[in-house]
C-alpha cells in the first residue's frame, strides 16, 4: 500500500500506558500511528520499535496543555483519520475538604483541556477525512465518584461531557465519537504519578486483586471500537477487570 494512501491516527499519552499499547495496536491494524508525549525519547523509542516491525510510525513530541504547539501540530499533519485523546493524569488521592486546588487545575489542564485542545485543532481534518473516530479516554471515574476520588473524578467527568456533547453537535457530518471508560488497569505510571511516586501506596490499589485490566486489555478494546465500519458508533465501552464490580465492590485475595 502506498504510505501516502495508509489512514493515519493520532494517540496523545503515547509514552507509556494505555496510549502506548493503542498505538501499537493501531500500527498492527494498518494505521500509520503518529505518537506524541511530552517525553521524545519515549516515543521515538516506540515508532522505531514499530518502523522496525515494517508499520508506519512517527513520533511528535507534545503537550496537549499547550494550544500553541498543538495547533501546530495539526498543522504539520498531511491528514488525520483517528485521534485517541488519551493524555491524562491523576495527582492525588485526597478528599474533597483537603484537596490542593493546584492538583485540580493540573487535572482539570491535561484531562479536559488537552483533550479539548487537540479535538479542536484535529476535527478539520477528521471532517475531511470522510470518515473520521475520536476516542476519548475518559474512566469510569467519570462516571461514578468515589471517596479521594475529588479532582480526577471531576476532571474525567468534564472529559466524559466533551464526548456526550460532541457527538450531538457532530451529529450529520462524519466523525464517530467513542469514549472509553476503563475501571481498574494496572500500568507502570498512572497509579504511582498519583500517589507521587509513592510506590508502596500505588501497590495497596492493587493488593490482592488477581487481574487488574492491563494497558493492552483497553487497547484491545480502542483497536475493536477503531476497526468497525464507519457507520458503526461505539457510543461507550466501561470495561473493568473480572475483580472490580463497581468502584468501591473489588474482590481482593488477601
Ligand atoms: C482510573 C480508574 O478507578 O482509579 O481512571 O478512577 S480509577
Amino acid at each position: 500500500m502506498n504510505v501516502k494512501d495508509q489512514r493515519v491516527a493520532v494517540v496523545t499519552g503515547a509514552s507509556s500506558g494505555i496510549g502506548a499499547a493503542s498505538a501499537r495496536g493501531l500500527a498492527e491494524a494498518g494505521y500509520s500511528v503518529v505518537l506524541t508525549a511530552r517525553r521524545a525519547d519515549r516515543i521515538e523509542a516506540i515508532a522505531q520499535e514499530l518502523a522496525d516491525a515494517g508499520h508506519s510510525a512517527a513520533a511528535y513530541p507534545l503537550d496537549v496543555t499547550d494550544r500553541a504547539a498543538v495547533n501546530a501540530f495539526a498543522a504539520s499533519l498531511p491528514r488525520c483519520d483517528v485521534l485517541v485523546a488519551n493524555a491524562g493524569a491523576a495527582f492525588g488521592a485526597d478528599p474533597v475538604e483537603t484537596g490542593d486546588p493546584a492538583d485540580w487545575l493540573a487535572m482539570y489542564q491535561v484531562n479536559v483541556l488537552g483533550t479539548l485542545h487537540t479535538t479542536q485543532a484535529l476535527l478539520p481534518a477528521l471532517v475531511a477525512s470522510g470518515a473520521g473516530t475520536v476516542v476519548v479516554m475518559s474512566s469510569t471515574a467519570g462516571h461514578q465518584a468515589y471517596e479521594g476520588g475529588g479532582g480526577y473524578v471531576a476532571a474525567k467527568h468534564g472529559t466524559h461531557a466533551i464526548a456526550a456533547t460532541l457527538r450531538l453537535e457532530l451529529n450529520g457530518r462524519p466523525v464517530r465519537i467513542i469514549e472509553m471508560a476503563p475501571g481498574m488497569v494496572k500500568t507502570d505510571e498512572f497509579t504511582v504519578n498519583r500517589m507521587r511516586g509513592d510506590e508502596g501506596k500505588a501497590a495497596s490499589v492493587y493488593a490482592g486483586v488477581a487481574e487488574p485490566l492491563t494497558a493492552e486489555d483497553v487497547a484491545d478494546a480502542v483497536v475493536w471500537a477503531v476497526t468497525r465500519p464507519a457507520h458503526v458508533n461505539v457510543d461507550l465501552m466501561v470495561l473493568r477487570p473480572l475483580a472490580q464490580a463497581a468502584q468501591h465492590k473489588v474482590h481482593r485475595e488477601l
